[in-house]
């Protein structure tokens, strides 16, 4: 299992967390999400994951990626 690091600004409160955790979620490869609202910081863990994808999400979600 990978994990991958990504950094995600706007996210401001835990329904901010579910919307990404969704959105990153639904992505094809992607078994578990954990997101530290303090830092920003969206751990996106499995295997084959296409960080683009997750980036995607993100935005289409509506937050930006930072890092
Ligand atoms: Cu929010």
């Amino acid at each position: 299992m990978q994990n991958n690091s990504i950094n995600v600004s706007g996210m401001t409160c835990d329904s901010c967390v579910g919307k990404v955790t969704t959105a990153v979620s639904s992505v094809p490869g992607v078994d578990d999400v954990d997101i530290d609202i303090a830092t920003g910081e969206v751990t996106v863990i499995g295997d084959q994951v296409d960080l683009a994808s997750v980036k995607a999400a993100v935005e289409e979600a509506g937050y930006k990626i930072a890092s």
